[in-house]
């Protein structure tokens, strides 16, 4: 595909809402881990579906049913090349990151995780990467293990190593969304298979950020969503290797994952469709189409050399700031464009709220993260996190509203 001018000041004209006041001033959006903004491109999309050629798919044989159904699958094939995938019948659409990982526990966890059975994660894990194998090991008599981290935030490759003998499952970040630390899944996905253990890969916070290949990776399964990387709500993307997914039960039962349904048996569509029971989302799925190319016209490299550079410029600004430590990996290479902080004793919360009436968004908490919260010790933090239209003075803002935060409570 042609690669567009990587031009921040440009590109921020097709994010409507980033041109909006709010308490009078331009909104700086620092909370992309959270979600992402959407260009008009995607926005528009939605409307000229449910204005042109809104209907159900995969049924009737119409005219505009079947201008649905093209649109639909299409995005399946641009899924497929956005993320290096053998093929397009191995991308599976379901609601979001979290429910993928669902969708894996409860159907391949469920046939394969017996009593005893190891289950690996690290305590860089989302809830949505941890809960449903917390469940899953309570309910089969399996064993949860956390791979640790080093001092300087990323994983503990030795620890992993012993911990990943025997293994029946390893479920694994590639970037956390809390310290930003990069994982790297493909030198552990190659351990892990050595071990004969399946490897799920989280890729909510890697695959909007940085170009990621499963041929190149290797894993079995890669979970992420459309929101995060400029698409609408509603759509995550579960990517499986054929076998495994041929061999899975089903997930969800009832229309258009069945192939024949008799009175008393029933045979299971052909891939995907086996795991997309029922109406779809059909528009956010067509809509998020025009996300994954206004990324490959950017071009992932750029992408993640945008962030870089803003990341760097910002750990050196908040740097500068009394009091204020941040977490992760000092090391831009190990890291991608998410800082979590905290300001002396002041509650995050209150820095939130605070920056909140500059009209700076950030996000506050644990961040769905509470056990690797729980680890540094911490209450909870402060978090800002860039993208593709995040500029230089956007950080400016931030590190100045920041020492007012700081003038705010030391007095
Ligand atoms: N995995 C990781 C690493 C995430 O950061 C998130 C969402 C999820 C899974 C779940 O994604 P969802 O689309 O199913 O919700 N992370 C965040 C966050 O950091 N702040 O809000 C949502």
């Amino acid at each position: 595909m042609e690669t567009v001018a990587f031009n921040v000041e440009e590109l921020r004209n097709d994010f409507p809402i980033l041109s909006k006041k709010f308490n009078g001033k331009t909104l700086a959006y620092l909370d992309n881990a959270a979600t992402s903004q959407k260009p008009r491109q995607v926005i528009k999309a939605i409307c000229d579906f449910y204005e042109g050629y809104n209907a159900n798919i995969h049924r009737g044989v119409y005219e505009i049913e079947e201008k649905a159904t093209m649109k639909y699958e299409r995005t399946r094939e641009a899924t497929s090349r956005f993320i290096g995938a053998e093929s397009a019948e191995q991308i599976i659409f379901t609601r979001n990151t979290t429910e993928s990982i669902n969708l894996v526990a409860k159907t391949w966890g469920a046939s394969n995780i017996r009593k005893g059975d190891k289950i690996v994660v690290s305590l860089l894990e989302h809830h949505s990467n941890v809960v449903p194998w917390q469940v899953l090991a309570k309910e089969k008599g399996a064993l949860l293990e956390y791979i640790n981290l080093k001092e300087d935030s990323t994983i503990d490759l030795d620890d992993f190593k012993e911990k990943i003998a025997g293994a029946k499952l390893l479920a694994i970040t590639q970037a956390s969304n809390v310290l930003g630390t990069l994982v790297p899944v493909k030198q552990m996905t190659s351990i892990a298979h050595q071990e004969g253990c399946t490897v799920l890969v989280d890729g909510a916070q890697s695959a909007p950020h940085m170009p990621v290949s499963m041929t190149d990776i290797g894993c079995d399964f890669f979970a992420f969503s459309s929101h995060k990387m400029l698409g609408p709500t509603g759509v995550g993307v579960l990517y499986g290797k054929r076998e495994i997914l041929d061999a899975m039960p089903p997930y969800n039962l009832g229309g258009d994952m069945i192939s024949e349904v008799h009175k008393w048996d029933v045979t299971w569509n052909e891939l995907p469709w086996k795991f997309e029971a029922g109406t779809s989302n059909i528009a956010d799925v067509i809509a998020y189409y025009h996300a994954i190319e206004y990324l490959q016209r950017l071009g992932m490299e750029r992408v993640r050399e945008h962030e870089k550079s803003l990341t760097k410029y910002a750990l050196k600004r908040l740097s500068e700031i009394k009091g204020l430590r941040y977490y992760g990996p000092d090391d831009i290479e190990m890291r991608g464009g998410i800082i979590s902080f905290t300001l002396g004793d002041v509650h995050p919360h209150d820095i939130a709220s605070i920056l909140s009436r500059e009209a700076i968004a950030i996000r506050s908490g644990y961040h769905c993260a509470q056990p690797l919260h729980e680890e540094l010790s911490l209450g909870g933090t402060a978090r800002a996190s860039f993208y593709i239209y995040n500029t230089e003075e956007e950080v400016d803002r931030l590190a100045e509203a920041l020492n007012e935060v700081r003038k705010v409570f030391a007095k």
